[in-house]
C-alpha cells in the first residue's frame, strides 16, 4: 500500500526510512475509513518539519520514466521564478508530448502586470500558441475552473511534472478540491508518482499524475541549507524596491548578490528589484560594500539567515548592459526591472546560480 500524501510504498519496519507507519496507526485510521499518510507526511503536514537525515534528489532520468506515464503534460512553472523552473532540460524531454503550461503562482506577480500581459509575455518566450498556457494560482484557485473543464473534456490521462516546489501537488489538489497530496515548502515533498482521479461530469473519470519534482542546481535556493529555503520562499506578492542609481554605488540583493553600478552619467538610472519580502535590499557606497560584505553576510544581509561565512561559497562576476525595458533574472530569487538606462552594472553572486536578461515582465511604461 502506498502513502497518499507523497506516493512512497508504507512500511513498519524502519522508522528513520522513508514510508514509515507505525502498524497501528494504519490500522487504526483504516479502521475509522480515513486517509493513510506516512510519518513523514505527517511531520510536514502537521507540523511543517521535515524529518531529519531526508536524502532525496530526483533527476532528469527519473522525470524520463515518469513522462512514460502519459503523452498529455502539465508543465508547472513557477512564475516568480520563471527562468529557474521553465528549463530547456526539460523541454528537451517534450519533444513527443502535447503541453500545456500551466504557471503557477500568478498571486505573487505585482500588481502592474495583468493576466493577459503575463500569458502575452510568457507565450512570446515559450513560442506556442496563448491557448496552452494557463496562468494559474493554486492559493487563489485562479484559474482553476476552466482548466478543470479542459481536463473533463479529454479522453486522456495527464502527468505534472516541473522542477521541485513550484507547485505541481497544489496545482493538483486545487483541481481535485482535495489536500489529501502532500504540499510543502521543502523541496523534494513527492516522492513518487501519484495517480489522483478527476471525475468527469457524466461519467467516468481523468487521471493526472502528481510526479517528484526535478531537483536544480542553479537557483539561489539550491545552496541555501532547508531552513533558509523556507524563509526565502515569498509567501505573498514579491516586494518591489526601487532604487535611483547613482555612480560608484552597490546594490546589496540578500547577501549572495551584489551589483556594483559602473556606468558614469548623472543621474544613471532607475530600476526596480523584485524579490521575495523576506530578500534584503541594500544600497551603499562601493567601497563599504566591498570592505563591509563578509561583515555584513548574514546579519545586515540576508538570506543567509543567520551567520556565516562567505568564502564557504565559489563566487563569479559578470558584466551586463540593460536597457530600459529589460529585466535581470537571477534564478530562484527574482529580478531587476530597467526602467531608466541604459545600466552598466558589475554583477557577483555564487557560481552555480544562473542569471538571464529578458524581456521585462512588468513595465518600464508602468512605473
Ligand atoms: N503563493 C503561492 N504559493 C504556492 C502556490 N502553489 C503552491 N505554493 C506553495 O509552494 C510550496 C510548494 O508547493 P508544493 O505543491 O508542495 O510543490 P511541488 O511542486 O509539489 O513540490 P515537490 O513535491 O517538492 O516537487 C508550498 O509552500 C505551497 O504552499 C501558489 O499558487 N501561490
Ligand atoms: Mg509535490
Amino acid at each position: 500500500m502506498k502513502c497518499e500524501g507523497c506516493g512512497v510504498e508504507l512500511q513498519f519496519s524502519d522508522s528513520a526510512s522513508q514510508g514509515y507507519i507505525s502498524e497501528k496507526v494504519m490500522a487504526d485510521r483504516l479502521e475509522a475509513g480515513k486517509k493513510v499518510l506516512c510519518y513523514r507526511c505527517f511531520s510536514m503536514k502537521h507540523y511543517s518539519q521535515l524529518p531529519s537525515g531526508d536524502p532525496v534528489v530526483h533527476s532528469l532520468e527519473n522525470l524520463q520514466k515518469y513522462l512514460e506515464l502519459s503523452r498529455n503534460v502539465l508543465y508547472i512553472i513557477d512564475l516568480s521564478d520563471f527562468n529557474g523552473t521553465f528549463r530547456e532540460d526539460i523541454m528537451a524531454l517534450l519533444k513527443n508530448h502535447r503541453v500545456i503550461f500551466i504557471l503557477n503562482k500568478l498571486d505573487l506577480l505585482p500588481r502592474e502586470v495583468t493576466v493577459k500581459e503575463v500569458r502575452k509575455w510568457a507565450s512570446d518566450i515559450l513560442e506556442t500558441n496563448p491557448d496552452k498556457i494557463r496562468p494559474f494560482s493554486a492559493l487563489t484557485n485562479y484559474g482553476v475552473n476552466s482548466l478543470q473543464r479542459q481536463l473533463k473534456t479529454s479522453s486522456k490521462d495527464f502527468v505534472a511534472i516541473g522542477v521541485t516546489n513550484v507547485g505541481k501537488s497544489s496545482v493538483i489538489n486545487g483541481l481535485l478540491r482535495s489536500d489529501v497530496v502532500t504540499v510543502s515548502r521543502f523541496p523534494g515533498t513527492t516522492l513518487e508518482a501519484i495517480p489522483r482521479s478527476l471525475e468527469k461530469d457524466d461519467s467516468g473519470t481523468v487521471t493526472i499524475f502528481d510526479t517528484p519534482g526535478l531537483f536544480t542546481d542553479d537557483r539561489l535556493t539550491d545552496i541555501l541549507n532547508v531552513d533558509d529555503q523556507g524563509l526565502l520562499l515569498a509567501k505573498k506578492k514579491l516586494e518591489r524596491t526601487t532604487v535611483e542609481i547613482r555612480d560608484q554605488r552597490t546594490l546589496f540583493l540578500t547577501g549572495f548578490v551584489r551589483i556594483d553600478i559602473l556606468s558614469g552619467a548623472k543621474p544613471v538610472g532607475i530600476l526596480h528589484c523584485f524579490a521575495p519580502e523576506s530578500a534584503v535590499v541594500h544600497e551603499t557606497n562601493i567601497a563599504a560594500g566591498r570592505d563591509e560584505w563578509d561583515k555584513w553576510f548574514g546579519i545586515l544581509l540576508k538570506p543567509p539567515y543567520r551567520r556565516q561565512d562567505r568564502s564557504e561559497f565559489d563566487w563569479k562576476t559578470a558584466k551586463f548592459r540593460l536597457n530600459r525595458g529589460k529585466e535581470l533574472h537571477i534564478n530562484g530569487l527574482g529580478w531587476i526591472n530597467v526602467e531608466e538606462g541604459p545600466l552598466e552594472l558589475l554583477i557577483t553572486l555564487p557560481r552555480s546560480v544562473r542569471l538571464k536578461v529578458r524581456k521585462g515582465l512588468v513595465g518600464p511604461e508602468k512605473f
